[in-house]
């Protein structure tokens, strides 16, 4: 029995020794996006902003000569999803950091494991208010629902001055669709209009009967909608098949071409905010936006250009340490600390122009955009930029 109680200590003394690890090479780096369920729509841009920056960063020598390596963990669409993905790249890939979850909704569930651990998390397009108030080990790359929508009203009312009656629709079971319609009803109001019906629904449901023939009956000139990309897709295709003529503008989570198949030829005219746009003329987006339009034949999408971010972040904020003590040399728990000090310290040339973090982990960003989508035939459509 002792005997045993002795083996017992031992091999806990061994296992805390073993947990002391030095970092890997190539440096691991977690991605933590949803690569299945409807949330994919939204989560393959980011899958492809991802790749696209480790090639990128790659081939420009890494980190001072040392590759990266990103690990992804798929999130699926859901709260248990992201975090047993964390908790994967937290305790077995041992990344240095990580780039995610998608949603919001997962964030909130899920970044409270990486800061209890602290391991570093960089949200790609987490925009709900709160997000860096998570904890200490939490930022993100993604500018919040309140700096980005009400950019989507003010070029509403420009195309449209004559918008006076609004109708506002959300996703109730969705974090960033709630705090995205508090933004759009607040904007609203400032500028002027009447909000004649706000409509809730589910990011699963796909009968929206009920939330348009209330819009309808209310004979607004404006619909907006705070949802995630295939419920929010079929609500604008039913709105425009059951007669609806005026404006709509959709939020973050129908920013994305993937939204096209849902939508189809119904998706035309939908306005839409952007944190990102292709011409941003600094020299980093610039070599970025060729270097991946010769790779996919298309320009960068909001999620991918976000996502990219988050990996250069990271890049960029281990390359100054490294400098200073060779990032082989560090233990890990010690490496993810001092990654996160760096990450906030820091000022970033990234695709989304020069950025940098508030001591939250709020993102500092100065440039917004606002796109609408303009459909050919129900399969083929495309962003336009809106001066
Ligand atoms: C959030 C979002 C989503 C729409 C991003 C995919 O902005 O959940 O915060």
């Amino acid at each position: 029995m002792r005997h045993l109680t002795a083996m017992f200590a031992l091999s806990s003394l061994l296992a805390a020794v073993a947990s002391a690890d030095k970092v890997a090479t190539p440096i691991p780096i977690g991605i933590a996006v949803a690569q299945t369920s409807n949330t994919a729509l939204l989560g393959q841009e980011q899958v492809i902003g991802a790749r696209f920056a480790e090639k990128y960063i790659n081939a420009r020598g890494g980190i001072n000569g040392t590759p990266i390596k990103l690990i992804f963990q798929d999130t699926g669409g859901d709260e248990a999803g992201a975090i047993n993905a964390f908790q994967n790249l937290i305790t077995k890939d041992k990344v240095v950091g990580i780039v995610g979850p998608t949603l919001s909704q997962q964030a909130f569930s899920a970044d409270p494991i990486a800061d209890r651990a602290r391991v570093p998390v960089l949200g790609p397009s987490n925009t709900a208010k709160g997000i860096p108030q998570i904890g200490p080990f939490i930022a993100r790359v993604s500018a919040p629902v309140s700096v980005v929508a009400p950019n989507a009203v003010k070029t509403a009312l420009r195309l449209d001055p004559k918008i006076k009656k609004v109708a506002v629709l959300y996703a109730q079971n969705d974090a960033f669709s709630t705090s995205e319609t508090g933004t759009f009803q607040q904007t609203a109001a400032a500028q002027g209009l009447t909000v004649a019906t706000v409509q809730k629904f589910l990011t699963t449901d796909s009968d929206f009967t009920t939330q348009v023939t209330a819009v309808l009956n209310e004979n607004v000139d404006l619909v907006i909608v705070s949802g995630l990309a295939n419920d929010g897709g079929n609500l604008v295709k039913q709105l425009r098949q059951l007669g609806y003529k005026g404006s709509i503008i959709g939020g973050n989570g129908l920013n994305t071409s993937n939204m096209f198949p849902v939508c189809q030829q119904y998706c035309d005219g939908i306005i839409i905010a952007q944190a990102y746009s292709p011409a941003q003329p600094s020299a980093n987006n610039q070599l970025f936006v060729k270097e991946y339009s010769a790779q996919y034949k298309k320009a960068p999408p909001q999620f991918a250009a976000q996502a990219f971010t988050g990996v250069q972040v990271m890049v960029d904020a281990l390359r100054v340490i490294d400098r200073k003590k060779k990032l082989a040399e560090w233990e890990l728990a010690d490496l993810r600390v001092e990654l996160n000090t760096q990450i906030l310290a820091g000022k970033y040339n990234t695709p989304l122009g020069t950025i940098s973090f508030d001591k939250e982990g709020e993102l500092q960003q100065a440039d917004f955009y606002v796109a609408q989508i303009r459909m050919k035939d129900a399969k083929t459509g495309s962003f336009v930029f809106l001066k």
